[in-house]
């Protein structure tokens, strides 16, 4: 072997176990850090329903890491006109508690925190993500913890979240409030059936609630002093699967009158319908849904001009109307007893320009001769 052969050999061997550092460093390196670590972090701030989070319908630049916050609240609500009294449980004080708003492949990174004053365990477990009975697994939180679960958003569409603690708590949990919805868009936005993008100029999201409140012998609903008193009541009710109200956002009358949900002429709302526990139907009232997501899954083109559409208990949906008509129209359960008499029910007041060739009166209601 020459000097120079030897000098040649020397350096092959050096680059060789330069590279081999350089590679080990490399899978080290990333093994310690995972791939969310290195996207752009961005705080949503929440807002309570029927409102929704300030969003991008088409994602603007690649995923990031959305970071959200709740609160679990126990408190007592008033939740209908008679001014019936029902300790409820929320996420961020609301029931449904807020929407989250994200794109697929981003990453959602919630700190669930539980105050001191609280009284039970929580959790959560939301349907758009994978593992570990969606987060519920690695989320549980007594009075004064907190968690922080991220989780990557793989799956467009509409989807719950809400309380899971385990047992018969989970139904209890539920049904005094403990729900919520995640929208997860596809990145380049909403498509038909033909792949044309879908618009809308804003969303409404409304959250369903059965709740099952005892009565005592004369048929008036029960109080109880102190948290946890109403549970076997309560659950000999839930038993009976007829709840004593079915109720968007918390109330009967929430959505109405001077909280009505609002519009005009010519524009398009998403309306994202929620339910975590008990099969719905909703339907507009005067309108139709031009688009609908029934079950809520964006990767499916959506069914067109519905008149009532079903969101089976567990899951959200989402329909898309263009108001075309000013006026009052009313949204609702078309299960008309549990819109008209438990409170299954919103207003949307569209203002604008009536269109007589849609509709027109004729004739005013006048007397008939015999
Ligand atoms: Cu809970």
């Amino acid at each position: 072997m020459t000097k120079k052969d030897y000098l040649l050999r020397n350096i092959i061997a050096v680059l060789i176990i330069g590279l081999v550092t350089l590679l080990m460093l490399f899978f080290i390196s990333s093994a310690k850090s995972d791939e969310a670590d290195k996207l752009p972090v961005v705080v949503q701030e929440l807002v309570n329903p029927p409102f929704v989070p300030k969003h991008n319908i088409v994602a603007k630049g690649g995923p990031k890491v959305i970071k959200v916050r709740m609160t679990v609240t126990e408190k007592v609500l008033t939740i209908d006109d008679e001014g019936t009294k029902f300790r409820v449980f929320a996420f961020n004080d609301s029931i449904p508690g807020p929407l989250i708003v994200a794109h697929v492949g981003d990453y959602i990174e919630l700190t669930l925190v539980s105050p001191k004053k609280n009284n039970f365990e929580h959790n959560i477990d939301f349907h758009a993500s994978t593992g570990a009975l969606g987060g519920g697994g690695l989320t549980h939180i007594l009075p004064g913890e907190a968690v922080i679960l991220r989780w990557k958003a793989t799956k467009p569409g509409v989807f719950v979240y809400h309380c899971a603690p385990g047992g018969s708590m989970v139904p209890w949990h539920v049904v005094k409030g403990m729900n919520g919805a995640v929208m997860i868009l596809p990145r380049d936005g909403l498509k038909d059936r033909n792949g044309n993008p879908i618009k809308y100029d804003k969303a409404y999201y409304i959250g369903e609630q059965d709740f099952y409140v005892p009565k005592d012998e004369y048929g008036r609903y029960k109080e109880y002093l102190h948290p946890g008193d109403g549970f076997s009541d309560v659950l000999k009710v839930m038993r009976t699967l007829t709840p004593t109200h079915v109720v968007f956002n918390g109330a009967v009358g929430a959505l109405e009158g001077k909280n009505a949900l609002k519009s005009k002429v010519g524009e398009s709302v998403m309306f994202i319908h929620a339910q975590s526990n008990r099969d719905t139907r909703p339907h507009l009232i005067g309108g139709h849904g031009d688009y609908v997501w029934p079950n809520g899954s964006f990767n499916d083109p959506p069914r067109t001009n519905l008149e009532t559409w079903f969101v089976p208990g567990g899951a959200a949906g989402a329909m898309i109307y263009k108001f075309r008509q000013p006026g009052t129209y009313v949204y609702l359960n078309h299960n008309l007893i549990e819109a008209f008499i438990l409170g299954a029910k919103a207003e949307v007041k569209v203002t604008g320009k009536w269109n007589d060739d849609l509709m027109k009166q004729m004739m005013e209601p006048s007397k008939i001769a015999d």
